[in-house]
């Protein structure tokens, strides 16, 4: 069965555009890309002291289960040249899966939605971009109504530099 997945990209260090668009450039072959979000300028959350970040939401789709689609994008995070850092650290490229269908799931590996998703305006903004009538499957909100509930006021409309 082929699956919806929307995916957050986001990137902190290096020439942050040229690592979104080697992400979304370089997807498994199992993965079309169907809908992009603009980029967006955001100030880094969770660990305060370290550069913006870029990032976008993108929708795919796929016949990858959560599982094999989440080793793809471990790898292409590592191609791209990510390497280790802290929790809510400096990246190169963060690849992480937000939705999938109307999949609820939470495994030792995987959690689906993103547990995060709701409460981050860097996410939402993009998210409510290209899909804001979508349902969050747990919460039983759209992404609209998820967006009204935090503070965007620092998520910028990238134009580039
Ligand atoms: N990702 C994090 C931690 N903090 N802040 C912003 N603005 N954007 C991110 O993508 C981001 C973050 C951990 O994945
Ligand atoms: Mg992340
Ligand atoms: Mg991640």
């Amino acid at each position: 069965m082929q699956h919806i997945v929307y995916l957050a990209l986001g990137s902190n260090v290096g020439n942050r555009l040229a690592n979104l668009n080697a992400a979304t450039g370089n997807l498994s072959p199992q993965m079309t890309l169907r809908q992009k979000s603009s980029v967006y300028e955001t100030p880094p959350w969770g660990y305060e002291n370290q550069a913006a970040f870029l990032n976008q939401v993108v929708m795919v789709e796929t016949y990858l289960e959560p599982e094999p689609l989440l080793g793809h994008l471990k790898r292409l995070e590592t191609a791209l040249g990510r390497v280790p850092s802290f929790e809510n650290g400096p990246r190169v490229i963060d690849l992480d899966i937000l939705l999938v269908d109307d999949l609820i799931m939470d495994t030792l590996t995987i959690a689906i939605p993103h547990p995060r998703l709701h409460k981050r305006a860097f996410v939402l903004v993009p998210l409510a971009e290209i899909a804001p009538d979508y349902v969050h499957p747990v919460l039983r909100r759209t992404i609209r109504e998820l967006l009204e509930d935090v503070d965007r006021k620092e998520i910028k409309l990238f134009k580039g530099k």
